[in-house]
């Protein structure tokens, strides 16, 4: 017999951390488990999106390095405006991988300034548990499991990934196409409603897919929305199949 999923509203009452209550916040206030994949390389282009696609959104997630005009003025000030006139959040999926010092560094300096503006960051855990620790301002997403071919995060280093991830109170939760723990939120990139590859490596499922099977808090979705004619219609139908999903889910 199969149990049924953690609502929202549980994961809300048991959450922790600041960052993880925001979310499930937005997310029962909207209506939506939707995060946006802005990986466009402007910022008119960022900007059109986030103002578009804000409202049908939890979070936008940005790869601000893909950014070839960034300037914190041009780009992050109107950026955060957008984030708080619309009630999203924002990602910043850095994916550090190296010692916690430059970890550190890379978060707070050079020209992004992630610490200043980012609410939550990706990072990888193969630095080990201390390499966590420099992200105590904003929520961290482990990367326990990614959706390309071939990717080496296998079921031994997932097991091990997710150890460091529930043990580390800066983990708000995991990128991953398995299931995880209910103490922590799962968040799952490749998904698309058209596609089922990129023919780069990139693998898709539906949201029915995996919400059903993986029990997944918040879907990512990228080329299925800033790809499309309209991205704000596109928005709008992820959003509505992704919250359908979940519901269903429930009532496994
Ligand atoms: F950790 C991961 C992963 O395992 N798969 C991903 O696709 C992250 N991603 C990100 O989600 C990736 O870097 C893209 O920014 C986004 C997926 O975009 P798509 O256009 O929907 O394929």
């Amino acid at each position: 017999e199969e149990k049924t999923r953690c609502s929202y509203e549980q994961k809300l009452k048991n959450a922790q951390h600041s960052v993880s209550k925001k979310l499930l916040e937005v997310a029962l206030a909207k209506q939506s488990n939707l995060i946006a994949s802005a990986d466009v390389t402007t910022t008119h282009e960022l900007l059109e999106l986030a103002e578009k696609v804000g409202p049908h959104i939890i979070a936008l997630k940005t790869h601000i390095d893909i950014i070839s005009d960034f300037e914190y003025e041009k780009t992050i000030v109107p950026l955060k405006a957008l984030a708080a006139k619309h009630q999203f959040l924002l990602m910043e999926d850095r994916k550090f991988a190296d010692i916690g010092n430059t970890q550190e560094l890379q978060f707070t300096s050079g020209v992004f300034r992630i610490t200043d503006w980012a609410d939550f960051v990706t990072s990888q855990v193969i630095g080990g548990f201390e390499s966590l620790d420099c992200f105590n301002n904003v929520g961290v997403v482990a990367i326990i499991g990614m959706s390309s071919k071939g990717t080496l995060t296998t079921n031994e280093y997932r097991e091990e990934a997710l150890k460091i991830a529930l043990s580390h109170p800066n983990v708000i939760g995991g990128v991953s196409q398995n299931q995880l723990p209910d103490e922590i939120l799962l968040f799952t990139p490749g998904v698309n409603l058209a596609d089922s590859g990129d023919g780069k490596g990139q693998q898709y499922n539906t949201p029915e897919h995996v919400f059903k099977n993986l029990h997944t808090d918040f879907i990512i979705v990228g080329r299925g929305i800033y790809k499309a004619s309209n991205a704000e219609e596109a928005a709008i139908i992820y959003k509505n199949e992704g919250w359908k999903a979940y519901v269903n889910s429930l009532e496994k």
